[in-house]
């Protein structure tokens, strides 16, 4: 949390004001809220740009929505792609750079790469001249690109009839060995290259890129970029559960000064409003609203019926409204009462402060940790099913 807020909610408390400690970490969520992200997926033309752009947006190609590709879909004007779970993220498509044509920095003037938080480098064989004077352009306006090495799965499939003792972890290294030494040669000391399938994001490299960008975001862009991921590993959904989890922490100590609505059987009521809009939110991230599940039907190829089938909360799946809510409350009110706020939030100084000087928000903050956890575990069955794995880990 940034230092200024966290001072000024420290005094307000301290001064025993919470209305006004509430309206500050309210101020604190909607900043959060409205934190841009904006992508760029650049490289040679045909490597997989328009392809990694659908899988980032968890969109299968040639559906719905999705960025035009194949092997003469040419994208030849840039174009921004809204992130289906969070409007603050844009992605954008641009065309190949040895597909135009302009030369390097022409390139780099009419695609404005000035606006993006960072690059990715795509390259689904060798990294040439282009994709260096790119990247070297980049890391002169001081910010971050990533090379991936795309379309891993079919030099696996190809490498299976070239090599007689094929071994997939050795040609995976030396696919990797090789795009590092080009990229070397071409001027660049230790390049970091992720070997990626934008089919199979959980195999291979994907995981490790996203938790490089993980590292080196900004701490408000790095929560908004996980918790907009597709569901890649068991990790991920660990990661995006915490994250929600301490937005709930904050949410409740907003909801402190607010009106508690009277639900039957939790008697210190709760902010049923912050609840729904907070519900709403874990479902996206969580990947659990209708259409999300349509769109990881669609990339699996696993029916919508079969991912449905591994859903127990009642608010996955579903159209999330007040009154479901409401009713989920109602019906679990015995078990979130019996529920403590956990050590975690009472060692978090703030928060926790907060959360033990007002008994509704502790109740707001228990319901919603208690569907949190409930959606959180959907989400891994749902994800096992997805990937046909047999095991929970
Ligand atoms: N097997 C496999 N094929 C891929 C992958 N990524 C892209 N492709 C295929 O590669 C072809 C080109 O992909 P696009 O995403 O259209 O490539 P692009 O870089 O946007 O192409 P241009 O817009 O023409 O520069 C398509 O037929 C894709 O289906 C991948 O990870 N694995
Ligand atoms: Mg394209």
């Amino acid at each position: 949390m940034a230092d200024h807020f966290e001072a000024e909610i420290k005094t307000a408390i301290q001064n025993g004001d919470l209305s006004s400690a509430a309206e500050k970490t309210q101020e604190y969520l909607n900043e959060l809220e409205n934190t841009p992200l904006i992508i760029a997926i650049t490289g040679e033309g045909g490597s997989g740009k328009s392809t990694l752009v659908n899988a980032l947006r968890g969109i299968k190609n040639g559906t719905d929505g999705a960025a035009p590709t194949g092997p003469t879909e040419t994208t030849k004007e840039p174009k921004e792609y809204i992130h289906p779970k969070n409007e603050n993220i844009r992605i954008w498509d641009l065309p190949g750079i040895g597909t135009t044509k302009f030369k390097t920095d022409e390139y780099i003037k009419k695609m404005e790469f000035e606006k993006y938080d960072f690059f990715i480098i795509v390259s689904s064989e060798r990294f040439r001249e282009n994709d260096a004077k790119l990247a070297k352009e980049i890391q002169k306006m001081n910010k971050k690109f990533y090379f991936v090495r795309s379309q891993v799965d079919s030099s696996i499939e190809n490498a299976k009839h070239d090599y007689p003792n094929f071994n997939e972890d050795e040609v995976l290294e030396s696919i990797k060995n090789y795009c590092t030494e080009e990229l070397q040669d071409l001027g660049f000391e230790s390049p970091k290259v992720f070997l990626v399938s934008c089919f199979k994001l959980h195999l291979y490299k994907f995981e490790d890129l996203c938790k490089t960008l993980m590292e080196e975001l900004p701490e408000h862009q790095r929560d908004v970029l996980l918790l907009a991921l597709p569901n890649i590993s068991l990790d991920v959904i660990k990661r995006k559960k915490e994250t929600l989890g301490s937005k709930i922490m904050w949410l409740s100590a907003a909801s402190a000064a607010g009106a508690a609505v009277p639900v039957p059987g939790l008697s210190a009521g709760v902010d049923l409003s912050i609840i729904v809009s907070c519900v709403i939110q874990c479902a996206i991230s969580l990947g659990l609203t209708p259409g999300l599940l349509q769109k990881l039907s669609d990339v699996t190829g696993v029916s919508l019926e079969d991912l449905k089938a591994e859903l127990k909360s009642p608010l996955a799946g579903v159209k999330i409204t007040s009154a479901l809510v409401l009713q989920v409350l109602t019906r679990s009110a015995a078990y979130i009462l019996a529920t403590t706020v956990e050590e975690g939030a009472r060692l978090v100084p703030v928060i926790g402060t907060v959360v033990a000087m007002s008994l509704s928000c502790a109740t707001t903050y228990k319901a919603l940790k208690y569907i949190l956890n409930t959606l959180a575990e959907d989400t891994q069955r749902v994800f096992i099913k997805a990937l046909g794995l047999n095991s929970p880990v």
